[in-house]
């Protein structure tokens, strides 16, 4: 992976675990996933749709120099992954957040109600990262990355498991019923104290 499975949750569904903790009024979800696999573009629409605040860490990594240098084999700033938390903190506390990034483990676990691991047939993820102009170990790492499922396990030992959930990323059709269900799964949230 650049820097750094079938179905988890309790259904498979998403929608009926949604009762989270830490005090938020609204749901904290974290979307992660080999780069490519549609992470920034099903936040921004989940974001749209039930009026989450979405949080591009590659972005604000860039935006608040909260990195430590530049990987030259990866070609991709080192983060700061201490200064990145501090900088969530507050926000997190509030809830409302839908944060895309493609690691998890260094994230505090009680942040998160859901945690969705994207996935992308190895083909179409290939063609998406040379598209981007992706090529040498930059490809290939990425590519094992999503071979060995790195970001589910990561997520599969960082979470409980009731909360992580793989969802296919191929098509647009998958674009549409992950953002529904997702979108769903919001509105339908209660925090566990209300
Ligand atoms: P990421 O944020 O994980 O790096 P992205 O959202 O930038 O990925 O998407 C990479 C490209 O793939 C972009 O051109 C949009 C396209 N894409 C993402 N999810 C897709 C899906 N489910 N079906 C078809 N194209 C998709």
């Amino acid at each position: 992976m650049e820097g750094g499975g079938s179905c988890g949750g309790s259904d498979g569904s998403g929608v009926a675990s949604n009762y989270g903790g830490g005090g938020r009024e609204r749901p904290n979800i974290l979307v992660t996933g080999t780069p490519g696999t549609g992470k920034t573009t099903t936040c921004s629409l989940v974001a749209d749709a039930s009026h989450l605040h979405h949080i591009d860490i590659g972005k604000l990594v860039k935006a608040k120099h909260l990195y430590d240098g530049w990987d030259e084999e990866f070609e991709c700033l080192i983060i700061n992954e201490e200064l990145v938390c501090d900088e969530l903190e507050d926000m997190m506390e509030v809830g409302g957040n839908i944060v895309d990034y493609h690691g998890c483990d260094f994230f505090p676990e009680n942040w998160f109600d859901r945690v969705v691991v994207l996935q992308t047939n190895i083909t179409i993820l290939h063609d998406r990262l040379t598209s981007r102009g992706y090529m040498g170990p930059k490809l290939t790492n990425n590519i094992d990355c999503e071979i060995f499922q790195v970001l589910h396990e990561e997520a599969r030992s960082s979470y409980a498991e009731e909360v992580v959930l793989a969802l296919p990323s191929n098509h647009i059709e998958d674009l549409s019923s992950n953002v529904r269900m997702l979108t769903e799964w919001v509105d339908n949230w209660r925090s566990a104290g209300s």
